[in-house]
């Protein structure tokens, strides 16, 4: 059977790729796990297989998935994960890491003296970092293949082949087969999985799963048409395949990313948890709707705004499904670059609920830091030092790779409803 090698096996990607694949049929997906080996630990005792638990108003539905069939960890099977980056039968790796697992700097290049990068730059044997297994796989890789990130990151396709590229230079590594990056759009809110969750699927499906999902009713990937391979029938089950990924990509990242991030903030210093207690919070469902009004005046005619934000306030509604403020609150550092910053740059500073969505991350970390609680985000350390100095918010602002000038000043970022 064809195979997708998957980059980071986490959730997200068990909610919406493999589902995706699960549906459309006939191809097989090997896991990687990157860090943790909580889900190899998890799903190969169970062949691979999870209850996929869509919680929406509608009701709860229970879904066998059965595509994936093993996950390797890749501190200890770095080899097997080399070899089927290189075995023909593979025809697409794609990944799901996160914001912070790419490396890139602000402009969006590889950070070569990031220490991840760095060490896998100098050891040859075991690649520690996606971009590293990808630039040491694609070295010996001799027929067509598509690498497909499923990241929330800005131009994620062109940014991920930079990275490997730049890798590739630096250790003088190259490939010859033809591959290809495409720019992708993913969207499905996906909570991390509680005791809680594992118990209901036990009673409701009888199974012991020690790995289930939970996730909502809606999903959409958008997928740009460069394929170097064959591709399982997504279409068949809804993805899109377009030309051109840029508008339903900057849309998603900077109205739903976006609000969402300003949310997070928010609503843990406004004494929520989760986003439909912070929705109905009308200081913060005013943010959400500015924020998204804001992004809105930044999009390419045609993308219908008005009614995709509608469905996001519905979707954030859903309290049939816990999604947690502090799931979306971690690594700010480099979410907040391109879900608030990028739009207010692009509005030349006149974005104040984009703003105050930034104000409400410099507010958070302050009160994380005073409470004795270090950030969890890659830039911790930096973090931490900036709220401890003199002028927070200007070196919470270098952070992010701008200064309080943008916005209009620092009074710009102090929150106007604290
Ligand atoms: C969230 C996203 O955790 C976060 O930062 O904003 O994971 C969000 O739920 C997804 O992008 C929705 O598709």
């Amino acid at each position: 059977m064809p195979r997708i090698l998957h980059l980071g096996c986490g959730n997200f990607h068990r909610a919406h790729q493999a589902w995706y694949t699960d549906r459309a049929g006939g191809w097989t997906i090997t896991g990687v796990a990157m860090r943790s080996r909580a889900v190899p630990d998890a799903l190969n005792p169970q062949n691979g297989d999870y209850t996929l638990v869509t919680q929406d108003t509608g009701g709860t539905d229970y879904a066998r998935i059965t595509c994936i069939d093993r996950v390797l960890f890749a501190p200890d099977e770095a080899q097997a994960a080399l070899d089927l980056i290189a075995d023909p039968e593979t025809h697409i790796v794609s990944l799901t890491i996160t914001e912070k697992g790419y490396h890139l700097k602000g402009d969006g290049s590889l950070d070569v003296d990031a220490a991840a990068i760095a060490a896998d730059l100098v050891g040859t044997a075991a690649p520690k970092t996606a971009i590293g297994l990808l630039a040491h796989g694609l070295s010996k890789r001799t027929t067509p293949l598509t690498v497909l990130c499923c990241d929330n990151l800005t131009d994620n396709g062109t940014r991920l082949r930079g990275a490997v590229t730049a890798f590739a230079d630096a250790a003088n590594m190259g490939w010859d087969a033809k591959v290809t990056f495409p720019n992708a759009m993913v969207d499905r809110i996906t909570p991390a999985t509680t005791d809680a969750l594992r118990e209901d699927v036990a009673q409701e499906t009888s199974w012991n799963d020690a790995a289930p999902v939970a996730t909502e009713a809606f999903s959409e990937w958008v997928i740009e048409d460069s394929f170097a391979g064959p591709r399982p029938d997504w279409h068949r089950v809804g993805v899109q395949i377009v030309d051109d990924v840029a508008p339903f990509e900057k849309r998603k990242l900077r109205m739903l990313n976006g609000a969402h991030s300003a949310m997070a903030y928010g609503g843990i210093l406004r004494g929520h948890t989760y986003v439909h207690q912070a929705v109905d919070d009308p200081v913060l469902r005013d943010l959400a709707i500015g924020v998204m009004a804001e992004a809105a005046t930044t999009l390419p005619d045609g993308m219908d705004p008005d009614s995709y934000a509608d469905s996001l306030l519905t979707r954030w509604e859903n309290t049939a499904l816990d999604h947690a403020l502090r799931q979306i609150a971690m690594d700010g550092s480099q979410k907040l670059p391109m879900r608030l910053v990028a739009t207010t740059q692009e509005l030349d500073g006149h974005a104040p609920a984009s703003t105050q969505g930034i104000a409400a991350w410099i507010a958070f970390a302050k009160s994380e830091t005073e409470a004795g609680r270090a950030l969890d985000d890659p830039a911790a350390g930096t973090i931490a030092a900036a709220c401890e100095s003199e002028d927070p918010i200007g070196g919470l602002c270098a952070v992010l790779g701008v200064t309080p000038a943008l916005f209009g000043g620092p009074e710009a970022l102090t929150l106007s409803w604290e």
